[in-house]
């Protein structure tokens, strides 16, 4: 099971996935950091697209195509503001992850590029963050078979050693429970 998981670092816009998935805002038309990256990678279709959608509440998802991206789809998600933790944010991020897996199982898709949520202009403290993206990713995984790869891209060092050592801790943790001691590609 993690033997699907991959982190690398890198820009997700480049990724060769079915579908990446986007950090929007409750606009779905667009911002900075990730979703201005795909954004202009995509072209101005994305953006006719997105408006069709009406927009998007907090924790949930919705899916377009990736016009000149190389990625065929585009799952869009809002994550939470981050707001001292008192405002239901683990449960909203948390959310998002399943908002997208329910796409990816309802469209049948093999491989997936997060990026990391919310912790960018909306201040989610990564580590929290890391430690819910890979919590919700194996929970899916657990019950799927279909999904090849689901990509962890980490746009800076930081963002990808945390991965890394979230990943490590989880994977002592499955292998102590499977008496399985293969190691986890991430690379
Ligand atoms: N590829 C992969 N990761 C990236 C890329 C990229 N090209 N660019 C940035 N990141 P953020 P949020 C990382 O701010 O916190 C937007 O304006 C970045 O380093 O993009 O969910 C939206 O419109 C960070 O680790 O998303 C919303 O208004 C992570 O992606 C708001 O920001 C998320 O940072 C959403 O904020």
């Amino acid at each position: 099971m993690l033997d699907r998981i991959e982190v690398v670092q890198g820009d997700i816009t480049q990724q060769q996935v079915e579908a990446i998935v986007n950090a929007a805002n409750n606009s779905l038309l667009g911002g900075g950091g990730v979703d201005g990256a795909i954004h202009q990678v995509a072209g101005p279709e994305l953006l006719e697209e997105c408006r069709k959608l009406k927009g998007c509440p907090t924790g949930e998802a919705k899916m377009t195509r990736g016009y000149r991206l190389p990625a065929k789809w585009v799952i869009h998600t809002v994550g939470p503001v981050w707001r001292g933790g008192n405002y239901k944010e683990d449960e909203y991020l948390a959310q998002c992850y399943q908002s997208c897996f329910a796409l990816i199982e309802k469209h049948q898709l093999k491989t997936v590029a997060f990026p990391s949520i919310s912790t960018g202009a909306y201040r989610f403290p990564l580590e929290r963050a890391t430690r819910i993206a890979v919590a919700e990713t194996v929970n899916f995984l657990k019950g799927n078979n279909f999904v090849e790869k689901i990509v962890f891209v980490c746009f800076n060092i930081r963002v990808y050693d945390c991965y890394v050592n979230e990943l490590k801790s989880i994977q002592k943790v499955y292998n102590i429970g499977n008496g399985n001691n293969t190691l986890c590609p991430y690379t």
